[in-house]
């Protein structure tokens, strides 16, 4: 997969009056490279709607775009790839279903789980979430940063770090080994959608500079 320092998770009910492209496009200025539909609530036939405008969206800006959960609907739009949960499908199966040439994606907690993500194929994983946060209902105890150092450490394919991160924070996930970062809130309730995603930007480039990370 390309690479990319930002990636961009839809959360609605952090944007009252404002549309979902609207505020995803406004992302993608401030340099969001991934964007993905989550969406816990709506019916399919919903999520479906919202899958064809965000396919469109990312299309006219080269970005890629990730459905959570529903494999029926990536496929459907011919999303770049999917994101899995520890309890979806398995990976082996999921990659039957998407093909050899799409995204697969899965949330992590713990260095085991990292570990058979990266054995079973998976092009990414998810490492979270780092702090507490309100955009996740199945609970689960933050990881803290020690779990980006295990995975920094120990896991060779593209991690995220994700849950909590806000611009206040993202320097010590960023320490701890992480290089690139997945957020909801933080932008996509922001008052400056676009000007939020490029200070996280700056923080990540700024990050890998000083790490001599240049060849990603
Ligand atoms: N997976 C782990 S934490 C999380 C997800 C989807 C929520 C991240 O949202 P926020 O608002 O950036 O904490
Ligand atoms: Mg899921």
């Amino acid at each position: 997969m390309k690479d990319f320092k930002l990636y961009v998770i839809t959360g609605e009910e952090y944007h009252p009056g404002s549309s979902l492209v609207e505020v995803m496009e406004e992302s993608i200025l401030g340099g969001a490279k991934i964007i993905q539909l989550r969406d816990k609530k709506s019916s399919k036939k919903v999520i479906l709607e919202k899958a064809k405008v965000l396919r469109e969206l990312t299309i006219k800006h080269n970005v890629t775009f990730i459905v959570n959960d529903h494999i029926d609907i990536a496929l459907a739009v011919d999303a770049d790839g999917i994101h899995l949960g520890q309890d979806d499908l398995p990976i082996s199966v999921a990659r039957k279903i998407i093909g050899s040439d799409k995204i697969i994606g899965i949330s992590t907690h713990k260095i085991e789980e990292a570990r058979q993500a990266q054995k079973e194929g998976a092009d990414y994983i998810g490492a979270g979430p780092v702090y507490a946060t309100n955009s996740k209902s199945d609970v689960v105890d933050p990881v803290t940063t020690s779990y980006i150092r295990e995975v920094a450490s120990e896991i060779s394919i593209p991690f995220v770090a994700i849950g909590g991160i806000k611009l206040h924070n993202v320097d010590e996930v960023l320490a701890a080994g992480a290089s690139r970062i997945c957020v909801i809130s933080e932008v996509v309730g922001s008052s400056n959608v676009r000007g939020t995603s490029d200070a996280f930007i700056q923080r990540i480039t700024n990050s890998r500079e000083v790490n001599h990370e240049a060849a990603y």
